[in-house]
C-alpha cells in the first residue's frame, strides 16, 4: 500500500551550503522551523524543498549539491542571481516585508520584481511536480516568499492536502490593498486548504482582505471558493523548549554565564537580540534606554544594555540607513553617558553561536523586546526557556505576536518612550518573588506550546480538514 508522503516547501532549506577554500560545506540550520519539522522531513520518504543558499558554479557542482542534500531528504531549488534579486531581495523584502510590517511607504513596486516573484514561485512548483507527488500526499508551504505556490500546486493536484503558514504578520485589508498585485497574492494563498497565522488578528486581517478585496463570502474562519472550503486558523509557533532549557542548565553554559555575570558584576544586564530590521524597534529601544539614564542618573554604572544586532539585508537602502542610525545613536549614548569605568551599551553587529546566546539568556536580568511589528518573536520564548533556574524579567512589545501568549511579561508600546523607560525601571526593581512567579507562568506556556506541539497541531488539523472535504464531496 502507498505510504502517504509529507512535502515541506520553504524559501530556504534547513541546511545552508557554503563554499570555503573550494570545498562545499553543508551547515545545518539551528532555527526553530528546522527543529520543529526535523522529525517530519527526516523520516520515511518525506522531503523538504527549498533554496540551498548557494549559486552553483557549474552543472557538476549542482549535481554534487543535489546528491549531498538528497542524503538528508532535501531537494534544492536552484536560483540565479537575477531571480534572487527580483524575487527575494526585490519583491519579498522590498514589497511584502515592509507592507506586512505596516511600512507601506518603504515598499518599492517594480513590475519586473513581481514578474520574477511569479517566475520563481512557478519554479518551486515545477520542483514539486518533479517529485512524483500522489494525491494522498500532503504539502506544507511556508511564508510570504511563496504566496503563489499553494494555487500552483493545487492546479497540478486538485485534491491534495495543502497547508500554508505565514510567519510574519498579515496587515489589515486597507494596508494590504496598497499592493498592486493584491488579488493575485490572495488567490495564490487560496489554493491551500488550511492557512495558519500566529495570531487571531492576522487571521481576521486576511479574511477581511478576502471579503473586501476579492468579494468572497466569509463564514466564521472559513472561505468558500472554486467549490472548496478554505480554513484560516491561529497556530502560534513555539520553540524547542527542551533544547534551550537543557543548554541553559548545562555545565559549560553555566560557567560561561558566571563569567559574563562576573564581568558585569555591579551591573544589571539588559539583553536584546534581533536581526537588523526596522520592524524590531531598535532605535526606539535606544531612545528609551537613553531616557532611563537621564531620568534615573543614579543607574549610571549599574546597568548595561547588551545589544546584539545580527547582520541582515544590509545592502537594502532602509537597512543601511538603519544601521547608520544605530551606530550613531549607540555612539552618542556611550559618549555622553559613559566614563572610564563604564560603557552604557555593549553593542555587537555580529551573529553568535547558539551556546553564547544561551549563556546570555541565563545571565541577563532583563530581556527587552521592542518590536514595532513581529509575527511572533522567538527570542523572548528562548529567554523564558532558559530561565528555569535563574531570575529575570521579560519586557515585551504588545506589537509582537508572542504578547498574546506571554501575558505575564511587562507589556509595552515601543513607541511610548516614557512607558518603555518606566518598564525597564520597574523590571530593575522587581522583587525576586514576583520575577519567579511571572517566569514560572510563562515557562509553563512556552514548555507546553513548543514547536513540536505546533507541528503536530497543524498537521492533525490539515488531515481533519481533508477528511471533512472528502466527506463533503462524497455527499
Ligand atoms: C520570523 C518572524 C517569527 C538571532 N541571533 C542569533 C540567532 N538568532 C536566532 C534567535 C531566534 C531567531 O534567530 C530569530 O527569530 P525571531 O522570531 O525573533 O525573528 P525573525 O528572524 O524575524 O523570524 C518572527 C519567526 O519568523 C518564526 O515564525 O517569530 O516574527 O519575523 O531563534 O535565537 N541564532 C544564532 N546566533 C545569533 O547571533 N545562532
Amino acid at each position: 500500500m502507498y505510504k502517504k508522503r509529507t512535502i515541506i516547501v520553504s524559501n530556504r532549506l534547513p541546511i545552508r551550503i557554503e563554499r570555503k577554500d573550494n570545498e562545499l560545506q553543508f551547515i545545518p540550520s539551528e532555527g526553530g522551523l528546522a527543529t520543529g519539522l526535523g522529525s517530519v522531513y527526516k523520516s520515511d520518504e518525506n522531503i523538504w524543498i527549498g533554496w540551498p543558499g548557494i549559486i552553483p558554479l557549474n552543472t557538476q557542482e549542482e549535481e554534487i549539491i543535489t546528491q549531498g542534500l538528497a542524503e538528508h531528504n532535501l531537494i534544492p531549488v536552484f536560483l540565479t542571481e537575477e531571480e534572487l534579486k527580483g524575487y527575494y531581495e526585490g519583491f519579498s523584502n522590498e514589497v511584502l516585508w515592509p507592507v506586512f510590517h505596516y511600512r507601506p511607504s518603504y515598499a518599492v513596486y517594480r513590475t519586473p520584481d513581481w514578474e520574477m516573484y511569479q517566475q520563481v514561485n512557478a519554479k518551486f512548483s515545477q520542483v514539486v511536480d518533479q517529485q512524483n507527488v500522489q494525491e494522498k500526499d500532503e504539502v506544507w508551504i511556508h511564508d510570504y516568499q511563496l504566496m503563489l505556490l499553494p494555487q500552483l500546486v493545487r492546479k497540478s493536484y486538485p485534491t491534495i492536502a495543502i497547508g500554508f503558514f505565514q510567519h510574519i504578520p498579515f496587515p489589515n485589508d486597507e494596508v494590504f490593498r496598497s499592493i498592486p498585485w493584491r488579488n493575485e497574492l490572495l488567490n495564490g494563498l487560496l489554493g491551500a486548504d488550511l492557512i495558519g497565522f500566529h495570531t487571531f488578528n492576522d487571521t481576521q486581517h486576511f479574511l477581511n482582505s478576502c471579503a473586501h478585496i476579492l468579494g468572497l463570502n466569509v463564514q466564521n474562519n472559513c472561505l468558500h471558493t472554486d467549490g472548496r472550503s478554505i480554513f484560516t486558523e491561529v497556530y502560534p509557533m513555539g520553540i524547542d523548549f527542551d533544547k534551550f532549557s537543557q543548554l541553559a542548565n548545562s555545565e559549560p553554559i553555566q560557567t560561561r554565564a558566571h563569567s559574563i555575570k562576573d564581568y558585569y558584576k555591579d551591573q544589571k544586564i539588559i539583553l536584546s537580540i534581533d536581526r537588523l530590521d526596522y520592524s524590531k524597534g531598535i532605535i526606539e529601544r535606544l531612545l528609551a534606554y537613553e531616557n532611563l539614564l537621564v531620568k534615573y542618573p543614579e543607574l549610571k554604572g549599574q546597568v548595561v544594555l547588551y545589544m546584539i544586532v545580527v547582520p541582515s539585508r544590509d545592502h537594502v537602502a532602509q537597512y543601511k540607513q538603519l544601521l547608520d542610525e544605530i551606530d550613531r545613536t549607540v555612539g552618542h549614548i556611550n559618549a555622553v553617558f559613559g566614563n572610564n569605568e563604564w560603557t552604557p551599551i555593549a553593542y555587537f553587529y555580529n551573529s553568535f553561536p547558539l551556546e553564547e546566546l544561551s549563556a546570555l539568556y541565563v545571565s541577563a536580568d532583563i530581556c527587552l523586546i521592542t518590536s514595532l511589528r513581529d509575527g511572533m518573536n522567538l527570542v523572548c520564548k528562548e529567554y523564558i526557556a532558559s530561565k528555569e533556574n535563574t531570575d529575570g524579567v521579560l519586557i515585551l512589545s504588545e506589537l509582537a505576536g508572542a504578547a498574546k501568549e506571554l501575558t505575564q511579561a511587562i507589556h509595552i508600546n515601543p513607541n511610548a518612550t516614557d512607558q518603555v523607560t518606566e518598564a525597564i525601571y520597574k523590571a530593575l526593581k522587581m522583587p525576586v518573588a514576583e520575577q519567579r512567579m511571572r517566569l514560572n507562568d510563562s515557562i509553563e506556556i512556552v514548555k507546553k506550546f513548543n514547536v513540536r506541539h505546533w507541528v503536530r497541531l497543524f498537521f492533525s488539523r490539515l488531515r481533519e480538514i481533508k477528511l471533512f472535504q472528502q466527506n463533503e464531496m462524497a455527499r
